[in-house]
């Protein structure tokens, strides 16, 4: 009884914010999305990294912008650290999700000024910059990464994730 209290409010607690307001949202939630654990896992212990992938972000003078790779695949329960390197001329963000949460934001997107994402699963990286993100791949399953800033995703800009 008390025991299935707890796990309740512990679903209601990781369960509250949208995924959206986790990098959105106030301090407060952020704190307790680091705390939970999202379908594509969760932040990565930096002493469990397994492997480096180097992520460059793109955008040439014809208007295109790209991930290279553009497809990354990484083995279910595996901890890696993801560079991401901006080569391109204009700021680039990376959040990985699944593809309904992408979409969906995407939809929340549309019309609104661009917003700077930052979370333990996104980051905003300017040109000849880079940033770096540790995390944990605990479940199998098809994601996505995309740049989120207006007009990128749709230049091009966005990738399948692999855990499996
Ligand atoms: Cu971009």
């Amino acid at each position: 009884m008390r025991k299935s209290l707890v796990i309740a409010t512990l679903i209601g607690a990781f369960a509250a914010p949208s995924w959206a307001d986790s990098f959105h949202g106030a301090p407060h939630d952020r704190a307790v999305l680091h705390e939970g654990e999202m379908a594509i896992g969760h932040p990565g212990d930096p002493a469990l990294i397994g492997r480096t992938i180097r992520v460059s972000m793109r955008d040439a003078p014809d208007g295109a912008m790209t991930f290279d790779p553009a497809a990354l695949e990484i083995a279910a329960g595996e901890t890696v650290r993801i560079v991401l390197a901006n080569d391109g001329a204009m700021p680039h963000e990376f959040v990985m999700a699944t593809e309904a949460e992408i979409d969906g934001h995407r939809e929340e997107m549309r019309g609104v000024a661009d917003m700077p994402h930052d979370a333990d699963f996104a980051a905003r990286v300017g040109p000849d910059d880079q940033a770096s993100l540790v995390w944990t791949f605990a479940n199998a399953g098809s994601f996505v990464f995309a740049c989120l800033i207006p007009g990128h995703y749709e230049a091009g800009m966005h990738g399948r994730l692999i855990v499996g």
